[in-house]
Formats: C-alpha cells, sequence, structure tokens
C-alpha cells in the first residue's frame, strides 16, 4: 500500500523508498552503497552504519532467496533499532561494531514474488539451453562450484547453479563488494529462512570440517541459547551446512570463508519450523528479528571473547 512498516512484508519500492528516508535522517553515521544492476537492471542498495572508525566489521546478507520475506523484514528492523534504539544494551551493539548491510540481494526475484510467484526462490535471467528461467544464488559463487552434488546442473531444479559460476550478476555484484572489502569484514551472516538453524561452512562436503570448527560451533551455541532464553524465545539447532542440512556448494558463506579470510560466516535459517513455512504470518516479523538481534549480539561477544573482532588490517 506504499507505506513502510513491520506490521506487514514491504516491497522493494516501499524498502527504498523508507532506506532514502533513513539515510537523510542520519547523513552522518550512514552511508548508503551500492553494490550494481541486477539481470532486469534493478539497483542492489546496502547500507553501511558506522558510529566511529575502527569497528570490527560485520556484513548481513539478506533475502538471496526471493521467497524468504522474513529475511528484509528482519534487516530492515535491525537497521532501525541500530538508528533510533534508545536501549544501553542495543546502542552498545550498534555503536561497537561497523554494519553493512543488504536488505534485498536478489531484487528481480523478489519483486517477482510480490507480482508473480510468492513462491520463486532464483534469480530471473533466462537459460541459454532451456525455457527454465533464473539460477539459485547461492550456489552461484567460485567456491567449489557444483561440487559433491550440491548443486544440480539442471536450470529448471530450485538449486541450479548456474551455466558458470558467477553467472548471476547480482552474485557478481555482491562478489566485487565484499572483495573490496574483505579486510573490514569480521563476522558476515547470511539470512534465510526457514528451519531454525544456524550453518556454518562447510557446504561442499560434510567429509571434511574447517580448521576452526570448535570455534564456529561455541559462536552458533551461543546464538541459540540467547535466543532461547527470551520467554518466547523458540530452538535454533546447529552445525555446518552439509552437516547438519544437506550438502550445497557454491553458497555466500562458503565462499566468504574459503576465498575471503573471513573466519566467522553463519547461514542462518530464521523461523519457522515448517507450519507456514516461507509464508510467515507478518505477526512474526518483531518477535523473529527481536530473536535474531539478542542472538547477534551473544554471537559477536563469543567471537570477541574467542578473538575474532581485532581489525585485520593491524593483523
Ligand atoms: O539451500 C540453501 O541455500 C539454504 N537453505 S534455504 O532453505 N534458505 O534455501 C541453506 C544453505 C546452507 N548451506 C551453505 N551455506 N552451504
Ligand atoms: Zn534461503
Amino acid at each position: 500500500d506504499g507505506s513502510f512498516g513491520w506490521k506487514k512484508y514491504n516491497t522493494l519500492e516501499e524498502i527504498y523508498a523508507w532506506l532514502d528516508e533513513i539515510l537523510a535522517a542520519y547523513p552522518v553515521i550512514t552511508e548508503g552503497f551500492e553494490l550494481g544492476q541486477s539481470y532486469e537492471n534493478r539497483t542492489i542498495r546496502g547500507i553501511k552504519i558506522s558510529y566511529k572508525s575502527g569497528n570490527p566489521g560485520v556484513f548481513i546478507e539478506s533475502n538471496i532467496h526471493a521467497r524468504e520475506w522474513i529475511t528484509s523484514a528482519t534487516a530492515t528492523w535491525l537497521i532501525n533499532e541500530f538508528l533510533t534504539s534508545t536501549d544501553d544494551f542495543v546502542r552498545q551493539l550498534a555503536e561497537s561494531h561497523d554494519w553493512y548491510i543488504i536488505p534485498v540481494l536478489n531484487v528481480d526475484g523478489f519483486v517477482y514474488t510480490h507480482v508473480k510467484d510468492r513462491m520463486w526462490r532464483k534469480t530471473r535471467q533466462p537459460s541459454a539451453i532451456s525455457t527454465c528461467v533464473g539460477v539459485d544464488p547461492n550456489r552461484n559463487y567460485d567456491s567449489h562450484w557444483m561440487e559433491n552434488g550440491g548443486a544440480s546442473d539442471n536450470p529448471c531444479a530450485e538449486d541450479y547453479g548456474g551455466p558458470a559460476p558467477f553467472s548471476e550478476p547480482e552474485i557478481q555484484a555482491m562478489a566485487n563488494y565484499v572483495s573490496s572489502i574483505k579486510d573490514k569484514i569480521n563476522v558476515l551472516i547470511a539470512f534465510h529462512s526457514y528451519s531454525q538453524l544456524l550453518l556454518s561452512p562447510y557446504g561442499h562436503t560434510s567429509e571434511e570440517y574447517p580448521p576452526n570448527f570448535d570455534d564456529q560451533m561455541e559462536v552458533a551455541k551461543a546464538y541459540a541459547d540467547a535466543v532461547e532464553s527470551l520467554p518466547y524465545g523458540t530452538v535454533y539447532r546447529y552445525g555446518s551446512s552439509a552437516g547438519i542440512l544437506y550438502p550445497a556448494s557454491g553458497a555466500t558463506i562458503d565462499w566468504a570463508y574459503n576465498e575471503q579470510d573471513i573466519d566467522i560466516t553463519y547461514t542462518i535459517e530464521f523461523r519457522d519450523t515448517g507450519r507456514y513455512g516461507f509464508i510467515l504470518p507478518p505477526t512474526h516479523i518483531i518477535p523473529n528479528a527481536e530473536e535474531a538481534l539478542i542472538g547477534i549480539v551473544a554471537l559477536l561477544d563469543k567471537c570477541e571473547e574467542l578473538g575474532y573482532l581485532k581489525l585485520k588490517t593491524f593483523l
């Protein structure tokens, strides 16, 4: 209806108009940036929030999958909290990190879920070899691309990896941007739904585990415990992506971990566990976002304790 809020899910147009208002209202602390253009030539926008220089960097990717609307709703709610909250606990979190947040990465797919097919997941670039449209953008990064059955080579499949790594302009744009600032990023989180899971690398294999897997699990436990401590808090399970879910190669977090030296990367699968699935009622937006907020506080506290928030340029 043109108005922005968290009592309903917003369109891309509403999200971008709200982002403009936020950038105008907080010109010193915020900075808008653009990753680039989508296949259908929409701009992929992000916001950086920085209260002071020298903070560790936290990158949040959301709505890489088009139908996972709770992810952009949660990302925008967090942006708003970081800028407007008067709660000491939230202020401390907001002010002691530099935030890079992409509310909607798969802009074409997201628009398509609003106007045509609510259950669309992939990008909207046509295939040269099939009438099926789109690539699973979370299988399109150049890291163990297509390995071990972690993606499909069938253009009609929901987990189609694409004709080549980085075939999708949205994913190439994301990779270029993250590479350009990787020395400033300590933690990268990809928001997804649903299942209430914290998934860490690797995605391409469950035969091997990352060198800092024990630390990753401690970090995940901190998030899950914090969420469960809320009166209405839900239960989050955690493990490696390939270990507890299924093999998924070429995903954002694996590329960031394997190829960009970002040592803490997570996929968070938000509410619920299947009752509503992707069509989560908007009454869940604020409770889900509050869970994400308290979870991220605990996650970053644990990262700090384990030494992951040091400025990388001085290492
Ligand atoms: O399959 C996916 O891309 C993610 N699940 S979803 O239901 N949101 O589509 C999970 C990806 C986790 N795996 C890796 N990060 N490798
Ligand atoms: Zn997803």
